[in-house]
Formats: C-alpha cells, sequence, structure tokens
C-alpha cells in the first residue's frame, strides 16, 4: 500500500507563488487520488511487492496497463516535485550542480531559458524535466504522467504543467507559473543532491 508523503513545508509556506489553495487540492486531492487508484490497481496482484519504481518499468510498455503506469508514475512524478520545492527557494544554484549545467547548456541562463521552454512547449498535460543521463544533464519534456526513468534517465528537477498545477494562480500563463517556479520555489540543493 503506498501512502501520500507528507510535504516538507506547510500548504500555505510557497504563497503566494503557489497558493495554498494550489497545494491543498494538488497534494491532498489530485496526488492522493493516483495513490488511491493505483492500490486499487495492484491490490491482490504479483504488483502488490514491487517498488514503486519497478511497478513503474514493468507496466510503461504495455497498453492493457495504462491505468496502472499512469497513477504509478504521477505517484513517482509529484513524490519528487513536493521534494524540488521550498519556502523562499531558487537563487543561487550550488557549485557542483552549476559546474555541470555549464557543461551541457553553457550557463545558467540558457539552462532556464531551455528549462522553461520545454515546460511551454509540453502540449497540454505533462512535466519538464531536467536529468542525467551517462552523466551529462539533460532537458526533456514528457506527456501525461510519462517521466524519464523509463528512457533509461534519472530525474533530478521535475516541474509539474498540468493546468491543475498552476490554473488557480497563474490561470492561462503557464510561462509565468514556471518562470516564477524556476526564480522562486526550485530547492536547488536538492536538486544537487539527487546527482
Ligand atoms: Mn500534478
Amino acid at each position: 500500500m503506498f501512502e501520500l508523503p507528507k510535504l516538507d513545508y506547510k500548504n500555505d509556506a510557497l504563497s503566494p507563488i503557489m497558493s495554498e489553495q494550489t497545494l491543498d487540492l494538488h497534494h491532498g486531492k489530485h496526488h492522493q487520488t493516483y495513490i488511491t487508484n493505483l492500490n486499487n490497481f495492484i491490490k491482490d496482484t504479483e504488483l502488490e511487492k514491487l517498488t514503486l519504481e519497478d511497478i513503474i518499468k514493468k507496466t510503461s510498455s504495455d497498453r492493457n496497463k495504462s491505468g496502472i503506469f499512469n497513477n504509478a508514475s504521477q505517484h513517482w512524478n509529484h513524490n519528487l516535485f513536493w521534494k524540488c520545492m521550498k519556502p523562499n527557494g531558487g537563487g543561487k544554484i550550488p557549485a557542483k550542480l552549476e559546474k555541470k549545467i555549464n557543461i551541457a547548456f553553457g550557463n545558467v541562463v540558457k539552462f532556464k531559458e531551455e528549462f522553461i521552454n520545454a515546460g511551454v512547449t509540453q502540449f497540454g498535460s505533462g512535466w519538464c524535466w531536467l536529468s542525467l543521463h551517462n552523466d551529462k544533464l539533460v532537458i526533456s519534456k514528457t506527456p501525461n504522467a510519462e517521466n524519464p526513468l523509463i528512457h533509461g534517465m534519472k530525474p533530478l528537477l521535475g516541474c509539474d504543467v498540468w493546468e491543475h498545477s498552476y490554473y488557480l494562480d497563474y490561470k492561462n500563463k503557464r510561462p509565468v507559473y514556471l518562470e516564477n517556479f524556476f526564480d522562486k520555489l526550485v530547492n536547488w540543493d536538492f536538486v544537487e543532491s539527487n546527482l
């Protein structure tokens, strides 16, 4: 049985960048629903004994298991997403991570541009990511529940661009949400710790 993880901050602690109402719904309702669905799907099946990562990898290419995959992957994605934020986040990127960013993207400004562009250009629901692939940093975007794990990458930073993540606070302005996420919410120490 999977359970909703507690947040490391209060639901009003990211306000006004991400409001208490958004976190109440996004964490308390949306994320909880993925977990409830996942638990119902795997109850009394062979998947019940597997880790979340193994469930994701095992179901990702099986069309008949897309319901399980979607809910398992969304549970994983949100676990990472909550950790990627903190009150008064953003700011200077720690040295070890910055060095790898400079190697991969040239500089932090270009990295920010590319990351936000990935999120803006994800058509419909999905995610944008910074991942490690063969020891190199890569930016990518994925539709719906999909995550870079199934492409052999290790996600370090993920941003939810489903409308439930920003619509109450930013309405249709996804680029503004992404810019605020990057500048004021990201917990860069956590992102670096995933290296
Ligand atoms: Mn979400």
